[in-house]
Order: C-alpha cells, then structure tokens, then sequence
C-alpha cells in the first residue's frame, strides 16, 4: 500500500508508559520453539534500556517496575492489563507460570484509573486485546478465551464498546500479527486471524521472512519497527509513518515484539 505523504500521518497518543525490568530469570521465559542461541539476559537488559529510552523520546513518563525473578515473563507487561480510558482491566494471565505478574502492574495503575478484572473461567493475555477507537479486536488464542471476550463485553457493552472476538492460529496472540498504526492503517501478517475482520482497514501487509514486524509500536507520531523488516519499515514509511528501529532480538527469542514490554496510557 502507497499513499501520497500529505504531511505526517497520525499515531495513537500517550502520556505514561508502564515498563518493568528484566530479571535474571528472563532466560527461562517461555518460547514456543528453541532459539537458535540462548536468550543472553544482558543484552536483553540493553535492548530493554534502548526501549524505554525510545519511549521517553516519544514524551512518555515512565513508570518502572523493578523485576521480580519469581516472573521470568514479567518485562512483557502488556499481557498483565489493557487500559482504556479511564480504566483498566486487569487480565488473568493465560500462562499459568505468569499468574502473579499482574499485581504489581495493577498497584501502579492504581494510582491513575480505576481497576477492572477478567476472572475464570476467563483467561486474557493483553497482548490479544487490539483495541481501535471504541471497537476492542479480542484474539481467541492458546493464552486468551471466549469467557473474556464475554467479560470484556460485558463489562464495556454500556461504554458504547464494541467486542470483536477474532480466532488465531499459529501465533502467540492476536497482536504477533496485526498492530494499530493510526488513521485506518494496520500492519498484518495474513494467514493466522480471521482476516475478514479488518476488512474494513487498510493493510500494509507483512511478508513471512519479516513476521515479527507485524507487532510495530505506534504512539505520539511515531512507529517503532523491529530490526531486520525493511521491506516492512519501508511500506509503514511510504504511508507517511515516521519510524524508528529497535533491535529487539533478546525478547523476540521468548515471542516478545515491540508493544509486548509496555503499558501505554
Ligand atoms: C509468553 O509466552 O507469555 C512470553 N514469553 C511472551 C509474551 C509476549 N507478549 C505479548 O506478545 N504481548
């Protein structure tokens, strides 16, 4: 997809970003297939520091969590909750080695909205949760359910939200293959959603050879691409994007992209 570049294209905005350490156990965060090497948890660290860095050159308060080795999952923090507006709703984590995670994120959130919860026999990861406007794309994954799609709308139907509940295969979540840019702009890996849901979009679409670039981060006018897409990065450009690139390898290695290590608000 081109499009003329009629100045800047418009991001999602935030003011504060929720981010939390890596702790020494993050070499046995889970991974749905072996890596080629081992996660290296310092350059893990640096690659962590390298984000929250971006974040704050894109004007976002960090508010950071120290690590807690009982979570060697804990720096993806955006499974833990999804905010939306004014509030936020506190997952409970499909993994059941993540369960826990979740407190401290919500202590924090505490302090600026009001807290919701998904309980069973519903099972969330906010990484499922693509939320567009008021319409809320709800991957039903191997970590998130139909019970919390029902709770999600439950809780939100009022709130003039729509729930969209959309399968997905062979990825983690709904959000390892498609992510919001702005305007009416998604990236999307095709062939692991129902992709007639986002018919109503335009895609730039992701080739397999790039597959992590399907989760990009995109927030107060720019969008952050993994390393190593340039085909990606250059379409995500040429629709008026301003990019920035992160290596992101350490966390790619246990399923983690770009949105997966923040909580944006
Ligand atoms: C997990 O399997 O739960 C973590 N190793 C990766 C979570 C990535 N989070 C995300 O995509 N939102």
């Amino acid at each position: 997809m081109t499009r003329a570049r009629f100045g800047q294209m418009k991001t999602p905005k935030g003011s504060h970003a929720i981010v939390r350490e890596v702790p020494n156990a993050f070499e046995r965060a889970l991974r749905s297939k072996e890596p080629e090497t081992p996660i290296d948890v310092a350059r893990a660290r640096a690659q962590h520091e390298r984000y929250c860095e971006a974040l704050q050159t894109l004007g976002l308060t960090l508010l950071r969590l120290s690590a807690d080795e009982r979570f060697p999952d804990c720096p993806f923090v955006e499974d833990t909750a999804v905010v939306l507006g004014e509030g936020a709703i506190i997952a409970n984590l499909g993994a059941p080695s993540r369960r826990g995670e979740e407190q401290a994120v919500a202590e924090a959130l505490a302090e600026y909205m009001e807290l919701y919860e998904i309980v069973e026999p519903a099972r969330l990861d906010g990484g499922d949760v693509l939320s567009i406007a008021r319409t809320l794309f709800v991957g039903l994954s191997g970590r998130t359910n139909r019970a919390a799609a029902e709770q999600l709308d439950a809780l939100l139907r009022s709130d003039g939200y729509e729930v969209v509940a959309v399968s997905v295969r062979e990825v983690l979540h709904l959000k390892s293959a498609c992510t919001y840019l702005g305007g009416d702009i998604l990236v999307h890996l095709p062939g692991h959603l129902d992709d007639e849901a986002f018919s109503k979009f335009e895609r730039i679409i992701v080739p397999p050879q790039e597959a992590p670039a399907a989760n990009c981060l995109a927030v107060n006018g720019r969008v952050l691409v993994p390393a190593g897409a340039p085909r990606t990065r250059a379409h995500i450009e040429a629709a008026g994007f301003e990019v920035l690139e992160l290596d992101i390898s350490e966390a790619a290695k246990a399923g983690g992209g770009l949105t997966c290590s923040s909580i944006i608000f």
